[in-house]
């Protein structure tokens, strides 16, 4: 493969209200949105990032965490080579479902997906319900990398985006990883229904991995 212009297909997935869509805003637009704006089928952003001198272009699907989106999420899995899973410290349901997303993710991905697992909102330190230890446990148990994060402060929101496209970066060097799914820049597929912002602002960023 060439060094240039590689492309990784992000999913970010997780129960509703965990803080998906602040996550990719913050990531992509360095602000933060403090009303719950419900996704309404899936939003997309994009951010290009540099690894080992290599120009990626990282293109987000963010999805609606509510039960009734759950099937237009599964048609967003294709292709992906990165998977942002993401609970709420703060209410404890939320990393009780991780099971049935990751059977989700499993079940529609490749199955050399890089999984994130993000303990989100951990700026609400007298509001948690899952502590650190735990989300370190599930993520050893399933083979996943695990951060906190907080969309509102920004702590490890980059660090999140960026381990995850140095992760898929070495799967790819090492040959784990299809060259063929990541060598060129795709435009996104406006399908199914509603995708609803077209958030994309390509930042040139120095990856620190
Ligand atoms: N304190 C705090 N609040 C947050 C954080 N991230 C998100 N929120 C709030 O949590 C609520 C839900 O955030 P969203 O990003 O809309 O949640 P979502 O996961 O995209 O939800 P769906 O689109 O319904 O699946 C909003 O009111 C956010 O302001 C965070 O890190 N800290
Ligand atoms: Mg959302």
């Amino acid at each position: 493969m060439t060094d240039a212009n590689l492309a990784f297909k992000y999913i970010i997935i997780g129960d509703s209200g965990v803080g998906k869509s602040c996550l990719l805003l913050q990531f992509t637009e360095k602000r933060f949105e403090p009303l719950h704006d419900l996704t309404i089928g899936v939003e997309y952003g994009a951010r290009v990032i540099s690894i080992h001198d290599t120009s990626v272009k990282l293109q987000i699907w963010d999805t609606a965490g509510q039960e009734s989106f759950r099937s237009i999420t599964r048609s967003y899995y294709r292709g992906a080579s990165g998977a942002l899973l993401v609970y709420d410290v703060t209410r404890r349901e939320t990393f009780e479902h991780l099971q049935s997303w990751l059977e989700d993710a499993r079940a529609n991905a490749n199955t050399a997906i890089v999984v994130m697992l993000i303990g989100n909102k951990c700026d609400l330190e007298n509001n948690r319900e899952v502590s650190r230890e735990e989300g370190e446990a599930f993520a050893r148990k399933n083979g996943l990398i695990f951060m906190e994060a907080s969309a509102k402060t920004a702590q490890n929101v980059d660090e999140a985006f960026l381990k995850t496209a140095s992760m898929i970066y070495e799967g790819v060097q090492k040959g784990v990883i299809d060259s063929a799914v990541v060598s060129e820049k795709q435009k996104p597929k406006r399908n199914t229904v509603s995708p609803s912002v077209s958030n994309e602002n390509n930042q040139n960023d120095g990856c620190a991995c």
